[in-house]
């Protein structure tokens, strides 16, 4: 019992320290460093690799002071590094949520403490909007109804059924939900559009080859294979040669993001269409952190602005690509 302050007293002392030592010398004139605890989802694809270099080199650009975490996919690791960041007192926290919900309880906490939180790339669904300063990032259904209009216009004249294998990203993520609502609200139109099989790929090149696999034993018949990022896409993409089928001929593919692999694909007629989902957020964030840390209004959301592929833009893109 007598313990709890102890310990209590010694971790706040440890952190103290770790952040004097963190400080860089900086020294407290004019408020000391801005400090920004980020929160990232993991490492799963070329679109997370990206995102999270645009993120570091920003911070390191704007003068900001970067502490950073890679949760591996797993929520609770996210709750935690988020808990570290409120004890270590940084000015601001952001983070990509892995999943939608189940954020209020630590949002609570920083709230509590007075220190804004920036969703980055990813929303929750908390009825509480105070809880966040802002959302930067894409809007999910729009990409997944532009992966449904290019099926809708290049299947517009098939006769019969037009059979869809979906490879949905990390479950109860916003983007595998809003892609999936986006593309299933655009093919409902149209009876002859039918998705025989739908499972989480976890947004991995791996997992989308093993799930990929599954679906072409079980499915007697695919034509399509909608991917929810480009990291399944190209996994599948495996998984349809060793099968003997010709991917983008034998079965037509649309996936989303736009990582230069994806567009290489593309260029090469293995993928048929890309939805580009913009992951270069550093620059945005860093001028919301400053903001929001000093006091300043913003908007409640910000979206990026994406195009889209076909096989002349991403040749005409690759060279360029930087990611
Ligand atoms: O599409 C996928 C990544 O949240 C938009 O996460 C992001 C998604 C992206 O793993 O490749």
């Amino acid at each position: 019992m007598a313990r709890k302050p102890w310990t209590a007293i010694v971790a706040g002392v440890a952190g103290l320290l770790l952040l004097t030592a963190c400080g860089g010398g900086g020294g407290t004139s004019g408020g000391g460093a801005l400090t920004l605890g980020f929160a990232q989802v993991g490492a799963e694809s070329g679109w997370r690799t990206a995102n999270t270099k645009s993120i570091q080199e920003s911070a390191k650009a704007a003068g900001i002071e970067l502490k950073f975490s890679d949760a591996q996919q797993k929520q609770e690791n996210q709750i935690a590094a988020i808990r570290s960041y409120i004890q270590q007192k940084v000015k601001v926290i952001a983070f990509s949520p892995v999943v939608e919900s189940g954020w209020d309880t630590v949002l609570k906490e920083a709230k509590t403490a007075n220190i804004p939180v920036i969703l980055t790339d990813r929303a929750v669904d908390s009825a509480d909007k105070t809880l966040y300063k802002t959302f930067l990032g894409s809007d999910f259904v729009a990409e997944g109804k532009k992966a449904g209009e290019w099926l809708a216009k290049e299947f517009g004249s098939a006769t019969g059924d037009v059979s869809i294998v979906e490879l949905q990203g990390t479950t109860g993520s916003a983007p595998a939900n809003d892609r999936k609502k986006g593309f299933a609200d655009v093919i409902a139109s149209n009876p002859k559009f039918k998705v025989v099989a739908s499972q989480t790929g976890e947004f991995t090149r791996a997992k989308g080859k093993e799930v990929m696999e599954a679906f072409l034993k079980s499915q007697p018949k695919i034509d399509v294979l909608y991917a929810h990022n480009d990291d399944m896409a190209l996994g599948a993409i495996e998984a349809i040669e060793a099968a003997g089928k010709v991917p983008g001929k034998d079965i037509k593919i649309v996936s989303v993001d736009g990582v230069r692999d994806a567009l290489q694909a593309l260029a090469d007629g293995k993928i048929n269409h890309v939805v580009e989902c913009n992951p270069l957020l550093g620059p945005q964030l860093m001028d919301l952190v400053k903001k929001v840390a000093a006091g300043e209004q913003v908007p409640p959301r910000i979206e990026t602005t994406e195009t889209e592929f076909d096989q002349a833009a991403a040749k005409a893109a690759l060279p360029q690509r930087q990611y």
